[in-house]
């Protein structure tokens, strides 16, 4: 008898727990961005030197691509953008004697970490992952081409003044909604979603369309730094089908 009531207790208790985690998968999926003409889905540095095999590889970079490809079919704004350094561009350690790539230096707008050689315009390393099936985005915005300067943000430079135009494009079209992913999480996908934040947008990070270089506690750092600025992280799950 008493092993029986426990029996149900705890079926009860499944029971319930199942039924508030249902309750709160509805909770959430209330929780994410419409998607409607006022809303852009950016797709951050998705580029193969951003992917194993490429130059500064992000560990799983390639797996970011199948849920681009996948979400960004219900999205009638996409922009691309793509991370595009001169050679000898001042964010490479090569460009540094005496650094190794991932030291720190001090850069006139402040403290910049030292890359491996990446992305250089026209290099095959420089091209979007052959797999990204996105033909319907309308607008790509290239960053870091100037020699001294680089940017993670798609909006602003490093020195934290010079838009790439990003800003003023998203005026224009009328967006007040941008949802992120891409490459990296914890540097381009983080400055470019807390730069559209500042910018007045509402603006959602999909967690699962991101992977991370992690450096030094740097996506904690990101994750922290975007919460302050009302980025919302979501799941694709959140997003309407
Ligand atoms: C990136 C480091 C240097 C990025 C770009 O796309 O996150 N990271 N350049
Ligand atoms: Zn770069």
């Amino acid at each position: 008898m008493t092993q029986d009531i426990q029996i149900n207790r705890r079926g009860v208790i499944a029971g319930a727990a199942v039924l508030s985690a249902a309750a709160s998968t509805r909770a959430l999926a209330r929780s994410g961005p419409a998607i409607d003409d006022a809303t852009v889905l950016i797709l951050v540095d998705v580029q193969v030197d951003f992917c194993p095999g490429g130059r500064l590889a992000v560990p799983a970079g390639d797996e970011v691509v199948a849920v681009c490809n996948a979400l960004a079919t219900r999205f009638g704004n996409v922009v691309l953008t793509q991370d595009w350094h001169p050679e000898g561009h001042s964010s490479f350690a090569s460009s540094h004697p005496g650094k190794q790539p991932f030291e720190m230096v001090e850069m006139p707008y402040g403290p910049q970490v030292l890359w491996p050689d990446h992305c250089t315009w026209g290099s095959p390393g420089a091209e979007f992952h052959p797999a990204l099936d996105v033909p319907h985005a309308q607008t790509i915005i290239r960053k870091g081409y100037r020699p001294e300067v680089d940017s993670y943000s798609g909006f602003l430079e490093a020195d934290r003044t010079t838009p790439t135009g990003l800003g003023g494009y998203l005026r224009e079209r009328g967006a007040t909604r941008a949802v992120l992913m891409g490459l990296a999480t914890d540097f381009c996908v983080s400055w470019t979603a807390q730069d559209a934040a500042r910018a007045g947008l509402e603006t959602y990070v999909v967690e699962e369309g991101c992977r991370a270089i992690d450096l030094g506690g740097s996506l904690d750092r990101a994750w922290a730094e975007m919460d302050a600025l009302g980025v919302r992280r979501i799941s694709a799950t959140e997003l309407p089908g």
